[in-house]
């Protein structure tokens, strides 16, 4: 899997270089590749953005780096799906992050900062916009990540055969997870249930399907709303 992002902060992507993003890009599994807007950009003091036509608080980003970037990257990979991180985005979910990562070989990410980015190139350029949630972040950095560290564990091998077992939250057949335990037995006063500790593995099993129907009804009731 191949990503570029293209963002006007490109060292706030040294975050993706720890732990499993780290070794999947030095296993060649994962190629990210940051890009800096700036670098396009024709203004002779190098600017990004300028002012609302029709006024209002706030800069934007102005067309033209961002239309060079985008199509400097496109010429040399024609198959792309290029991603608007917004928070008028569609809202993204589970099934959203296996499906773009099953589809595509190839992410375009576009970072919006100020007040975002001119309509144009969305009109142009992009392939979907995307908002990881509802509510405002400074940038579309964050949510950059966020959807990279998503997809990143739908390619194969990225996850060592530790990590990759209880698919989590989501994949629980849509339920939250169970609460987990490991040693000491006691910790602080606080035992861990003794069904764990008799090695019981239908009971077990039993255990942690009420815990997460449970768990799922208190918090998140419209997850729960089609399943037994
Ligand atoms: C694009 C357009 C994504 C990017 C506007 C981005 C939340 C999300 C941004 C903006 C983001 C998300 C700039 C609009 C600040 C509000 C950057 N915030 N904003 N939920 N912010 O995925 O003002």
């Amino acid at each position: 899997m191949k990503i570029d992002i293209l963002t006007l902060f490109p060292e706030m992507f040294d975050a993706l270089n720890h732990s499993i993003l780290a070794r999947a890009q030095k296993n060649n599994l994962l190629e990210i590749n940051v890009i800096n807007i700036r670098d396009f950009t024709k203004n002779k003091n190098k600017r990004c953005d300028d002012y609302s036509y029709g006024g209002g608080a706030g800069m934007i980003m102005t067309p033209q780096p961002l239309y060079d970037a985008i199509n400097f990257i496109k010429q040399n990979n024609k198959d792309n799906y290029v991603v608007y991180l917004s928070p008028k985005g569609n809202l993204l979910k589970q099934n959203k992050v296996e499906e773009m990562a099953k589809q595509h070989n190839h992410l375009i990410l576009v970072c919006g900062h100020y007040e975002g980015i001119d309509e144009r190139i969305i009109e142009l350029c992009v392939d979907e916009e995307i908002s990881i949630g509802d509510y405002v972040l400074t940038g579309g950095e964050l949510p950059a990540m966020v959807l990279v560290d998503a997809v990143a564990r739908y390619v194969p091998n990225v996850l060592g055969n530790d990590e990759t077992t209880g698919e989590e939250s989501f994949s629980n057949n849509g339920l939250l997870e169970y609460p987990q335990y490991t040693r000491p037995s006691n910790f602080m006063g606080l035992e861990v249930p003794e069904v764990l500790l008799n090695g019981n593995h239908g009971e077990v099993k039993k255990w942690r399907d009420e815990q997460s129907k449970k768990i799922t009804l208190k918090r998140r009731p419209d997850l729960f709303k089609d399943k037994k």
